[in-house]
Formats: C-alpha cells, structure tokens, sequence
C-alpha cells in the first residue's frame, strides 16, 4: 500500500460511530479528527490534543492528520486583527507537531465552509444522499440557505459551520464588500508567508481544502477552484509545506476541472498531501447530488481517478469522502459508517487491481 487509508472521525462526543468500529474497516490505517469545541482563532492546548491521541491510538489506529485547523475569518478578510490570530495559528501548529501529527487540512472559504440546497435527498433505491442545486440555491437569500442546512442537519454539528459566525452573517457579507477575488488571494498569501517557516521548521504539512463548490456564491469571492488560480498560492509562497487536499467531488463539480489531470499534475509537484476521494452525479451544469463511491452511480471515473493517484506514487492520506445514508442508519449528513466503509472496500478493490495489473506488465 502506498497511500494511508484513513476516515473521519468526529470526537467522542460528537460522533455516533466508535473508533472500534473504524478500527474493522479493511485496511485502515488512522483516523482523521480535530479538537471541535476550541473557538476558532484561539490555541488548541496541548493536554487537549494529548488526550485526543491517546484515544484515538488506545484504539489501534494512527492519529498523523486533523481536519481542520479553521482560518479566522479575521485573517480571510485581512484585517489589522489578524496578526494575533496568525500567531495563534503557529502555537497550534507546533503543539500538533508535537503530538505526531504530520498534515492539517485547512480551507479559506469566506463566511460558508461547504454547502448544499438538501442534505438528505432521497434516491429510488431509499438511500439519502446530499444535493446541490444551482438554480435552487440562486433563490435563496444566506439567511435561508443557514437555516436549510441547520434543519437538514438531524441535530448534528456540521463541520465548518461555526454557529458564531453564522450570527453575524450581515455583519460579515459587509466586510466583505471590499474584498474581491484578488484581495482573498493576497490573504491567503500573507497567512502562508508567515505560517509555513513554521512548518518548515516543526515538519508538519499545511492542505488546503478547495472550495466546495468552486465558485463564488452570494457575491463572496473564492480562490481555491481551479488549477490556475491553485498554482498562485503554491507558486507565491514556493515550499512542498504549502499543499493541498485535493478534494475530487468539490474541484470535479466544475466540469472544466479534469481530476486525473489535476492529481498528475500537483502530485508531480510534490503538493498533495491529502486526498478526500468521492463521486457525484449531475443533473445540471452547476447542480449534482453526492453518490456512493462507485464509477457507475456517478459521473466520476473513479478507475480513472486511482490510477492518478497510483500513477503519481502518491504516499500521503487519503480518505473516502461523503457517503450516503444507508441501511436505516442515522447520523451526520455525508458521515455515515456504511456508506463510507463500503467506499473504501472499493477504493482499496481498485487499487489492488490497479497495482497488481501494473506488475504484470
Ligand atoms: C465537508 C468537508 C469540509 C472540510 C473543510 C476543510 O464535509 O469536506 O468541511 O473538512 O472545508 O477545512
């Protein structure tokens, strides 16, 4: 195996699913998992992230990545503040370090993580799975799209969504006014120039998430969508400490990103050190729902897509991505146990063929 196999793993409180039942997923390595009731902005104490570790290797399994360490939005916006929070930043940096832990996955989206019109659109076959519609999404002020995704979320905290931002949401769409595409990005920027010598030094990895979807909604801008303006960032600040987790179901649903493509080519670079991998299904340019893993439910060519990953001799994490809710099973939105099993059975299906095939030659 080159790559390591990890899933997600929301914390002792805030997940229905047992580190022992991850721990019987076939060919797991680690859990992937965060400290998720630290303010943003604030350090993650290291007693803190020292119990977490144990918990997670009492139960036999890796503790090497944490998604996510969340950008305050003080930084986003670039405002005098965010000094104070870079240098919080750092310190959580190095406690991670200190702890083992070798990746943070980490995204730059303005005011929303990820979003979706229906958490739990209902297939034929009975399984629920997460939808984005465009031109549902179009007619939707902020405020209602919050509410949505709060009363599709069965009570579970969604990742990303910091309930204190969401309360000042006029506030910070009118900070964002003098923020276009080109002011996020020299954000982005300043935040890396002044993290990552710190990484550097600690060998921790930094992985951007990309936006999900790729594209500007509300009239906030977004940088992290697409191989042109990804390259930027890494470019600018030029360290194999500045990469990414390449996402394949928030960078494929702009059909113009070719994933196979993108994996060769950042993964020549030496830049990914996170894959999330899932599939999805259009239904319309900018619209699609979240499928199980399997090439033949969606409109990814998951073979396709291994292979890259293969092919790059990628040795960093992966894990499977949103499943579906299956099996009568209750949880959070896109992180059910099944599901998401099922999809590393397959990906791990693909990847012995696919290693295997290219032995023979
Ligand atoms: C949603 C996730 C995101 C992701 C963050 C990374 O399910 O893919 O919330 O964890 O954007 O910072």
């Amino acid at each position: 195996m080159g790559f390591k196999m990890t899933f997600r793993w929301f914390g002792p409180k805030d997940d229905n699913i047992s580190l022992e039942y991850i721990r019987q997923i076939p060919g797991i390595y680690g859990v992937v998992t965060a400290l998720f009731d630290i303010p943003v902005g604030e350090v993650w104490p290291e007693d803190r992230i020292f119990e977490l570790k144990r918990m997670v290797e009492d139960a036999g399994l890796k503790f090497e990545v944490i998604e996510s360490v969340n950008v305050h939005e003080d930084i986003k916006l670039g405002l005098p503040n965010r000094d104070r929070y870079i240098e919080n930043y750092k310190q959580t940096i190095k406690n991670l370090a200190k702890a083992g832990i070798k990746v943070i996955c980490y995204n730059f989206m303005p005011v929303f993580d990820w979003l979706r019109t229906d958490l739990a659109k209902k297939l034929p076959d009975g399984s629920e799975v997460m939808e984005y519609n465009h031109e549902m999404l179009k007619n939707l002020t902020p405020d209602e799209l919050v509410k949505s995704m709060e009363k599709g979320s069965q009570g579970f905290s969604l990742p990303g969504w910091e309930s204190y931002r969401l309360k000042q949401l006029q506030s910070l769409f009118e900070m964002y006014k003098d923020v276009d595409e080109n002011k996020l990005l020299q954000n982005l920027i300043y935040f890396l120039e002044n993290i990552i010598p710190v990484c550097e030094q600690v060998d921790v990895k930094m992985a951007i998430h990309p936006d999900d979807p790729p594209w500007s909604l509300f009239g906030l801008p977004r940088v992290v969508t697409n191989k042109e303006n990804i390259e930027k960032f890494l470019k600018a600040v030029d360290s194999p400490y500045n990469g990414l987790t390449l996402c394949t179901g928030s960078l494929g649903a702009n059909r113009e990103n070719n994933i196979p493509e993108l994996i060769r080519y950042f993964g020549k670079m030496g830049r990914i050190h996170f894959m999330h991998v899932r599939n999805i299904k259009f239904t319309g340019e900018r619209s699609f729902y979240e499928t199980s893993h399997l090439s033949t439910d969606g409109s990814f060519d998951m073979f396709e897509i291994m292979k890259a990953i293969y092919d790059i001799g990628f040795d960093g994490y992966l894990r499977p991505d949103h499943g579906r809710m299956i099996w009568g099973e209750k949880g959070r939105p896109g992180y059910g146990l099944y599901d998401r099993a099922l999809g590393i059975a397959y990906l791990n299906g693909l990847w012995e063929a696919i290693d295997k095939m290219s032995k023979m030659k």
